[in-house]
Order: C-alpha cells, then structure tokens, then sequence
C-alpha cells in the first residue's frame, strides 16, 4: 500500500534541547524511571475518533482537515483502507495502543444487521494490523450519542426501544473488544442526562442506566471477556447535565447500584475543569476508591467554556497527573490515551504528528518531574509531617475507633486549647514543586 505519510519515518529521540520538529525530545521510550520503562509508564494511545474521523468542523464552520487519503466516501472499504492508514501512524509515532468506538472504525449502515456486518468487515483488518504491528487495543466503546435515535439518550432514553438497540450496539462493541483483545471497555454516557427536569423522571432514568450496566456486567461474564470496565465522567455537553458527572458522583452511583467491584474510572481532564474540578482533584477522589482505571489526556481553555479536547501541552499538569499515577503503582489494563484533537488551523496531516509528540513529550516530562519529586522525598516528608497528630496518642486511638464522644470529652477538659496548629506552608510547596519543572 502507498505510505499515507511519504515525508514522515519513524519518530525517535533526539535529546532535551533537539530542535528537530518531528523527534520526541523528553519521551525516550526505553528510558527507565522508577525502575520501569517510560513505554510502560505512559502506555501512550491514540484516539481514532479525533485522529482518524475529525475533520476539524466546528459549531461556526465546515472542517479544515486535508486528509489526502480519504476518498470522500463513507464505505466499508475506506474504513478499510482508513485502518490501515491509522496503522502506519502509529507505527511512526510509536504508540502502544489505540482506542475507538464502533461508529469510527466503521460506517453505520441501514439496520442493525448491515452496521455489524460492515464492523466485522473493518475488525479484520483491525485484528490483522495489531499482529502486523504489535500495536494493541486499549478500549473498545459504543458511539451511542451520534444517531438520531439516541436524542434522548441510549440507556436513559425516555423510549424503551432506544436502550434496546443500545444494548445491542453495546453487545456487538463489547464482542468485537474482546476479539481484539481490548484491555478495556469504556462507558461515557454522551446523552445520559437531561436538558431540561420539566421532561425527565430522573430516577427512572438512573434505574435504567443501572440496569443497562448490570446487563453489560452479565454479558461480560458471559463471553469471558476480561478487560476492565470503565465509566467516563463528564459534568455536561452534549447535555446540560450528564448523570456521571464527576469522579464523586460516578463513585456513589456505581456503589448505590451494587456495580463498583466491576467498574473502575476514565478520568479525561477537560471534563474535570468542565465540572469546576482540577484532574488532580479527581484522580484523588478516584485513588481513594482504588477505582482509578486509566486517563484521557488532553486539556481545555480556560477561555472557552467547552471541552476543547487540546492536546495536553502544560507541564505542571502533566507531573501533576504523573504523580497521582506513580502514587497509585502505575497503570494496569489502563493508559494515557490521547483524546484530543489538533486545532482547525491545524489542517495538515503532520499536524497529526505534532500533537502527538507535544502530548507524549509533555508526559514523559510529567513523569520525570513526578519521579523526580518522590526521589527529593521532601514534599512526602512534608504531608506526612502534617498529619503526625494521628499517628499516636489521642489521634491513633480515633483512627482506631477506640473512643468516642465521651472520652473525647474527658480528654478535652484535661487538654485546654487546641495547639500546635501549623501553618499548611502553600507557598512553599508550591515553589518546592517549581523546582523541578
Ligand atoms: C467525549 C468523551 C468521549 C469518550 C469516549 O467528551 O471524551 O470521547 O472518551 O466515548
Ligand atoms: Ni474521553
Ligand atoms: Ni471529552
């Protein structure tokens, strides 16, 4: 097959300071950090949806993107020959992974039927790429948010035969995941919410979601797929109000539906600003459940309102990211999957490059930085520190739960005021951080 990308070979390392634009200059994949490769740290995938179907449209103009090997047709064998294109990037950028929905990798057709007659008919190549390249699935997700069908919602649709046929696209994303050996399998609930009460029977609707996700669970069992589940939290847009809005809200309803031992979560960043938290704040609700699964990366404006889904370029982000993931012992069937898109001026195919290597660039610099900070050890020491008053004496024996308000009481009265208050030193250890960047 004639190269999509002629002037483009294989991206390499060229060095902190190269000025080569196309070389990574932090991301060195065979880097050790920690005592693991930067390749297996960062688990880097790419996003067939932005990467491969954008065309750089927006909500005020037509797309941009000039993609010279697109045929202006949506058929089976573009999607065909689509795949095979996304191979060869890949292959020249280096990424492990990749992650899609079905409606990307596939054209929908004009039932049921057809659309998963013409998925098996792209999964082949899919399936023949991975063994060609070694280049493996991360997560496999159902489109149900573009159809007409699905404008109230797929599970939390107020017409019982949109969850049907939900269910079905689901069943078919799930199995064709699981055939590519997909390490994982996403939920975002693109339409499950509301745009206005005035129409909604909101516990109805959670039910619904809830049960949908039982379903998933039992077919999952079923056809011995082992990849994790995810859920994608995301406050709003397309809806105004998206039920999994957030890490916290994801958490609870998963525990309140007996469904958190088998889902854990997919934490993007702009969907984390977009619900007025820092991705650092959600990574840290998400470690404290043990539920955090596996990231998409990328970053918002803090000008524009919506998710921008920018390439993540911001350093202090990405070592703040790098950090919660060392903390909680490294990705297992997760990874740092790219769900961003170039800019609409951004129109040529090497632009697909560029982003790719400013975000992997500014992760693997995430990572030392992180790496860095825990070998200093002063910021650990610091935190630890803080909550010394715990660690013996009346503080241990709270954690402990050997007293309650009674002798708290008693110890008060014998304790006076409270002391030793410290200060929380922000400014410092904000500097302290700068020090590594
Ligand atoms: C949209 C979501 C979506 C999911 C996959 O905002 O980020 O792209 O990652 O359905
Ligand atoms: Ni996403
Ligand atoms: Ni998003």
């Amino acid at each position: 097959m004639a190269t999509a990308f002629p002037k483009v070979s294989r991206i390499q390392y060229d060095g902190v300071g190269s000025k080569k634009p196309l070389a990574f200059k932090h991301y060195n994949e065979a880097e050790l950090v920690e005592g693991k490769t930067m390749k297996e740290h960062l688990r880097f995938s790419v996003t067939y949806w932005h990467t491969f179907r954008g065309q750089l449209a927006d909500m005020f103009g037509m797309g941009t993107a000039v993609r010279p090997w697109e045929d202006g047709t949506n058929s089976v064998s573009m999607a065909q020959k689509r795949a095979r294109v996304a191979f060869e990037f890949m292959e020249k950028l280096g990424t492990p992974y990749y992650a899609f929905h079905d409606r990307d990798v596939a054209p929908e057709g004009r039932n049921l039927k057809e659309s998963n007659r013409a998925l098996d008919a792209v999964v082949k190549v899919l399936k023949e790429q991975q063994k060609r390249t070694g280049i493996k699935l991360l997560w496999g997700t159902a489109c149900l948010f573009a159809h007409p069908r699905y404008m109230h919602g797929a599970s939390t649709s107020c017409n019982a035969d949109a969850f049907v046929y939900a269910a079905a696209q689901v069943k078919k994303a799930m199995e064709v995941t699981h055939e590519l050996g997909g390490e994982g399998y996403v939920f975002w609930g693109g339409r499950e919410g509301y745009s206005t009460l005035w129409n909604t029977n909101l516990k109805r609707e959670m039910d619904h979601l809830a049960a949908f996700l039982h379903m998933a669970v039992d077919y999952k069992k079923k056809i011995g797929f082992k990849g994790q589940f995810l859920i994608e939290p995301k406050p709003k847009e397309p809806t105004k109000h998206q039920y999994d809005s957030d890490a916290a809200a994801c958490l609870n309803f998963l525990r309140e539906y007996g469904l958190l031992e088998h889902f854990k979560l997919n934490l993007e960043t702009n969907h984390a600003t977009l619900a007025g938290h820092t991705m650092q704040h959600e990574m840290e609700v998400a470690i404290a459940s043990n539920a955090l699964g596996s990231i998409d990366a990328n970053m918002g404006d803090t000008l524009l309102g919506w998710d921008t889904d920018q390439f993540p370029t911001d350093i202090y982000l990405g070592a703040q990211v790098m950090l919660g993931i060392l903390k909680m012992g490294g990705f297992t069937t997760g990874g740092t999957n790219f769900d961003a898109k170039v800019r609409r001026e951004s129109f040529e195919p090497v632009d697909l490059f560029h982003g790719h290597i400013a975000g992997m660039d500014t992760f693997a610099r995430g990572l030392k930085i992180a790496a860095a900070i825990r070998k200093d050890g002063r910021l650990e020491e610091f935190l630890k520190e803080r909550y010394s008053s715990w660690d013996s004496g009346i503080g241990e024996k709270i954690e402990k739960r050997k007293v309650g308000f009674k002798e708290l009481e008693e110890h008060a009265l014998k304790m006076g005021e409270v002391r030793t208050n410290r200060s929380g030193r922000q400014e410092w250890l904000e500097n302290l951080v700068n020090e590594f960047l």
